[in-house]
């Protein structure tokens, strides 16, 4: 079955109580939950707010499709408070932002979904706890490991 590798953050509100919320509704919605990270603290990236973060990784085995699992990511965010979403980099608070990094190694290019997530090289939010539990997983497109490309950050 495919695993889909995902990045979960909040910074509003109990914090780590949405990312364990939103890994349990994954769990029971969107395929089973086989690893998470643990949480790490960490500053807003790309855009400026007083409320810091905590951040994740988690694994899921999932039948879904890159585009179920999107809309399901999706649903679990509004079910967890989630108003805006970002545009064009133009990011804001929230209670929890769900992104797919990688679906084994697909890549797909649709209006909705990136894959990879374009921007998961340039980010230790997501590297950080990616290498956690996932230090040598490849990306399908630059061949670097994870934790080749925590390094290099
Ligand atoms: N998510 C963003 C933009 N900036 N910064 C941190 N620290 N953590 C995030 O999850 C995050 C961010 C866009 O979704
Ligand atoms: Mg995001
Ligand atoms: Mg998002």
């Amino acid at each position: 079955m495919p695993l889909a590798y995902l990045s979960l953050g909040s910074n509003l509100g109990d914090r780590e109580a949405y990312i364990h919320q939103a890994l349990n509704a994954l769990d029971q919605t969107a395929g089973r939950l086989v690893k998470r990270s643990s949480l790490i603290e960490t500053a807003p990236w790309g855009f400026e707010s007083s409320h810091s973060f905590v951040n994740s990784c988690a694994v899921l085995e999932t039948k879904l499709s890159p585009m179920e699992l999107l809309r399901a990511t999706q649903a679990v965010e509004r079910s967890l408070g989630r108003t805006h979403k970002s545009h064009d980099g133009h990011y804001g608070d929230r209670t929890i932002d769900i992104d797919i990094l990688l679906y084994d190694d697909w890549v797909v290019r649709s209006h909705d979904l990136i894959l990879p997530h374009p921007l998961m090289a340039q980010r230790y939010f997501v590297l950080k706890p990616l290498c956690e539990i996932a230090p040598s997983l490849h990306h399908p497109l630059s061949g670097l490991t994870v934790s080749k490309m925590l390094a290099r950050l």
